[in-house]
Parts: structure tokens; C-alpha cells; sequence
């Protein structure tokens, strides 16, 4: 008799900001299927502009009925993508983080009562009360200030949530609705993060909010793991923190999938549904990152994700509570002078080549006999400084080096400003430390060198796939499942060898630059 075995599979899905994409992995979590769905190209009676719809004063919305079409729209195309869904044990999902869905009145009945035969958003079309302000918005000045000053400061409130409050984040976006539509607000079942409100069409109920996610929004208390009851006062009314509900953590299995997927769609009864959370929290995962170890996403600009064992009260980025169990917690930082900038730098020091800027880094040594620079083309985020370059010789005097001495100056200097930064958000380097490489630049090897000499840690790219948020939430629903179920699957580590590693005399020359960085940004016109 020949025995069916069947290939075990975990759906991973991203409600990113211009569409939603999903993909299949199998036990040794590689990726078996994948499909998307572009907002403004197939769903364009949506009207929208790069998944979004701009108002007048920095306004920045999305219809929440646009996200559950495209599920319905998703879940399709992976079927003719050749996905079986009886084979999926478990799936979770990450989200554009920040954006607030707010669920009227008998929205939870509507979820647990779908019927099998009709699309979920003809289903879903009254379930919400207004469009969904999400992460682009820039509306909430007035709000941020007022939170910061009811909590006591932006100091305290950086303590306690994570972060300093930003105009993007819920808190001020609840503050918000509740000033200037208190209707909606009165109206409001329930308010859920996109991430939780896409867990919810899944789950059958409103899913509660992860504690990764929920780290967005200026209103948790990051080290009690509960809603800060001074900010929920200062940004809505007493009945907030039940329109909230309690927050679990990220790694919650929060029970099987709503029947209508397996009427309608042929999942298995019991297949699972893990908390989904925030895109930057998936990348994460997807990354699979562990305490100590640095994501290191090279784009137009630089993103780190660090792994953190201690939060710290940043006055710039952000700290997140862990996604993973591996990681209590994580922090976020993001650097406007990336790719452009060093493109820039290329093309005038070497023409439009990398080759030829390659072969100008390598007739240097590392520690670049003393030349340090730090190049902002574009008004930088951390430190908040405007445009400018600041370049010097081992003496700490002004110059205007070489062409080669300057190329290595600006990828040293750029690689230090990481890691200084990083450590001030208490990144614990240890032996164990790795970077893990994505985004356009992480194919230049000089690059990842820098960066593992300045680190003292290997350096490894991702290379199963670009959209690490994407294979994040697969991931996380493999690994959760696979815990419940108390047994090993075969997911693979990420690669087998680094693609550079630092040199034994690295950290002895890169650690008194570290230092001299930290005394050049002292004396940088910092903006306020
Ligand atoms: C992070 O704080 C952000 O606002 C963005 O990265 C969004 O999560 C993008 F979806």
C-alpha cells in the first residue's frame, strides 16, 4: 500500500501598504507558492494612490474594504498558484504597522457568522465605521505634544512606550478621531492594528493586538506588557481600553480557523491561526534573528532591526517588544542617508561605477589612516541633523582627502554611525552576534566587509527571499504551531556560511573610531 505522505504547509500573509501578498512554505520552511494582489491595479474602484487616499492637511488613509477584497481576491490566486489548503497546519500575518481599523457596532457577529457562498467583503460591507488612517499620515502634531505632555514628558513617554510620540503611531491617531469625530469613536466595537484586524477575518472574532505591534502605537507599557493607563486616558475616554481589549504576545496561538474558510476554501477544521504583527516585527522573524544579532536592511535608506535582550528610552527610533521568544525585545532604527547617499559619493568620486569605486576602496586600509566622514545629502534621522558632509584627518582636522581616501571615509563612517547608534539602543554585541544583510546593497561585498570589521561580526545575507516581513509570518506560524505540537521541523538555518567576517585586528582599530564618530556628531548642528 502506498502511503500518502502529505507536505506539511504554513501560510504567511502581508497587508502591506500597496498590496497584500501572500505565500506557502513547506516543513523545511521553503517557499512552495506565492501570490499578490496590487490595490490600485486590481482593485482599482478603491481609488487609490499607492494603496492609500491623501487628504489636504497630511491626512493619509485606507479603506479597510479594500483589504478584505483583496483576500478574497488572494486567497484565489493561490489556489491557481497550486497551494492546497487541506495540507496548511497554521498561518499568521504581518501588517503595515500603525493604521488603526475601527469596527462598527455587531462587526464580531458579522465575523462569526459568514456565510460560505458570498465573498467576504460583500459580507464585511458595513462592518466599519470610517476609512483607516495608517502609517503615512503626518496629521497629529497637536496630539503627539498633548500625550507627551499628559504622560510627563517625552523623555517619560519614551520610557514607558518605547518611543517618543510620533504622529503616526495610534495613540495620536485615536486622540485624533476622538477630538474631531467623537461619533466614530463613540460608535467604535472595537479599534484593532491592521495586523490584528487581518487576524480577525481569519480567526472569526476580533483578534486581539499583539504586544510587538501594540509597541506602536504609544500606548503600551512596554516593560509591564499592558495598555499605560495615563496614556489611554489622554488619547481617548475610559472606555478605550476595552475597545483595545487586552494585548497577548506575538507567539499566541490563538485557536483554529473560522469555519468559512473551510467551507469555503477546504482549510482543515483545526488549522491554526498565530497573532499577527507588524510588518517591521515579522522582518524579524523572517530574518530569524536572536538577541544580540542585527538586521541590517541596505535600501535607499538604511534600516536597522536589532535583537535586544533589555529595552532601552530612545529619544530617536523605536523599542519594541519582541515578536519571538528568542527576542524580549527589538528595536528599530532607520537612517535617511543610505543607498542614494552612497551613490551619490560613487558617481563623484568614481563615475556610475561600482567597480571602479570598489578598486578606489580597496588601495586603502581599514581605519583609513585616521580620515574619518560623515555625509548627509539629505537631512539625516539619527542623529536628527540637517544636510551637510564633515570630513577629517587623524587629527581631527578639517580636509578634503583623496578620492580614495574619502570613498573609504564615507562607507566607515556610515557603518560606524550603525553600531554607535545601535549600542545607544543597548545592542549587546557578543560572540554569537551575526548581521544579517538584505536590499539592494547587501550584493557588495566591500560593503558587508566594512560592516563586519566596524561590527566585529559576521556578516550573512538572505537570500531565500526579498520580503523578509513576507516569510516572517510563515515562519512565525511553522515555529508556533510546531511548539504547540511539541515537535522539530526541518526549517533550515539561514545560510550556511557568512559572506564576510571580520578581520582578528578589526575590533582594536574600528572601537577608538567609534569614540571619534561619537565626538563628531557632538559638534554637528543637530535640528530640533
Ligand atoms: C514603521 O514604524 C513604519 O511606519 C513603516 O515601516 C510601516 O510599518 C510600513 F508598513
Amino acid at each position: 500500500m502506498i502511503e500518502e505522505t502529505k507536505q506539511k504547509t504554513f501560510l504567511g500573509f502581508d497587508f502591506s501598504t500597496q498590496r497584500l501578498k501572500a505565500l506557502a512554505i513547506g516543513e523545511d520552511f521553503v517557499i512552495q507558492h506565492e501570490a499578490d494582489v496590487e490595490f490600485d491595479v486590481d482593485l482599482p474602484e478603491f481609488r487609490t494612490s499607492g494603496g492609500v487616499v491623501r487628504g489636504e492637511r497630511g491626512e493619509v488613509t485606507a479603506p479597510p474594504l479594500l483589504w478584505v477584497k483583496a483576500l478574497d481576491m488572494v486567497l484565489d490566486r493561490l489556489i491557481v498558484a497550486g497551494v492546497d489548503f487541506s495540507n496548511v497546519e497554521a498561518l499568521s500575518g504581518a501588517g503595515q504597522q500603525h493604521g488603526s481599523v475601527w469596527w462598527a457596532k455587531g462587526a464580531e457577529n458579522k465575523l462569526g457568522s459568514l456565510s460560505p457562498d458570498d465573498f467576504l467583503h460583500t459580507q464585511l460591507a458595513t462592518a466599519f465605521l470610517t476609512n483607516s488612517p495608517v502609517w503615512m499620515d503626518s496629521s497629529t502634531s497637536a496630539e503627539c505634544r498633548a500625550l507627551e505632555e499628559a504622560v510627563g514628558g517625552k523623555q517619560k513617554l519614551a520610557e514607558i512606550t518605547g518611543s517618543t510620540a510620533y504622529e503616526r503611531f495610534t495613540g495620536p491617531q485615536i486622540k485624533k478621531m476622538y477630538n474631531t469625530k467623537p461619533r466614530v469613536y463613540q460608535a467604535a466595537e472595537k479599534i484593532s492594528l491592521v495586523s490584528s484586524f487581518a487576524c480577525s477575518l481569519f480567526l472569526g472574532k476580533i483578534a486581539p493586538i499583539d504586544l510587538s505591534d501594540g509597541s506602536g502605537m504609544n500606548l503600551l507599557d512596554i516593560h509591564k506588557k499592558t495598555w499605560c493607563e495615563t496614556a489611554l486616558k489622554a488619547c481617548g475616554d475610559e472606555t478605550l481600553a476595552d475597545k483595545l481589549g487586552e494585548p497577548v504576545p506575538s507567539f499566541t496561538c490563538l485557536g483554529d480557523i473560522s469555519p468559512y474558510y473551510v467551507q469555503r476554501y477546504g482549510f482543515k477544521p483545526d488549522c491554526k491561526v498565530i497573532a499577527f504583527t507588524g510588518d517591521n516585527c515579522s522582518a524579524l522573524a523572517g530574518l530569524r534573528l536572536q538577541e544580540g544579532w542585527v538586521g541590517l536592511s541596505l535600501g535607499t535608506s538604511d534600516t536597522l532591526v536589532l535583537g535586544l535582550g533589555e529595552p532601552s528610552a530612545p529619544l530617536a527610533a523605536h523599542v519594541l517588544v519582541g515578536p519571538t521568544k528568542s527576542v524580549p525585545y527589538m528595536a528599530l532604527l532607520c537612517f535617511a542617508n543610505g543607498s542614494l547617499t552612497r551613490q551619490a559619493h560613487r558617481d563623484r568620486l568614481a563615475g556610475a561605477s561600482w567597480d571602479a569605486f570598489n578598486e578606489l576602496l580597496q588601495s586603502t586600509v581599514r581605519g583609513n589612516m585616521g580620515y574619518m566622514g560623515i555625509y548627509y545629502d539629505t537631512p539625516e534621522i539619527l542623529p536628527r541633523a540637517g544636510a551637510g558632509r564633515w570630513v577629517e584627518d587623524a587629527r581631527g582636522a578639517a580636509v578634503q582627502p583623496a578620492p580614495q581616501l574619502e570613498a573609504r571615509a564615507l562607507l566607515e563612517g556610515q557603518a560606524l554611525a550603525r553600531r554607535a547608534h545601535a549600542e545607544d539602543m543597548n545592542l549587546k554585541l557578543h560572540k554569537q552576534s551575526r548581521l544579517v544583510a538584505t536590499g539592494g546593497a547587501s550584493v557588495n561585498k566591500h560593503l558587508l566587509q566594512i560592516f563586519a570589521d566596524v561590527f566585529h561580526a559576521p556578516v550573512y545575507v538572505q537570500d531565500q527571499h526579498a520580503n523578509a516581513a513576507l516569510l516572517g509570518a510563515a515562519i512565525r506560524a511553522a515555529e508556533v504551531w510546531a511548539e504547540t505540537k511539541g515537535v522539530q521541523l526541518k526549517g533550515s538555518e539561514l545560510t550556511v556560511s557568512p559572506v564576510a567576517t571580520p578581520y582578528a585586528d578589526a575590533e582594536t582599530i574600528y572601537t577608538p573610531m567609534l569614540e571619534r564618530y561619537r565626538r563628531m556628531i557632538e559638534n554637528i548642528p543637530k535640528l530640533e
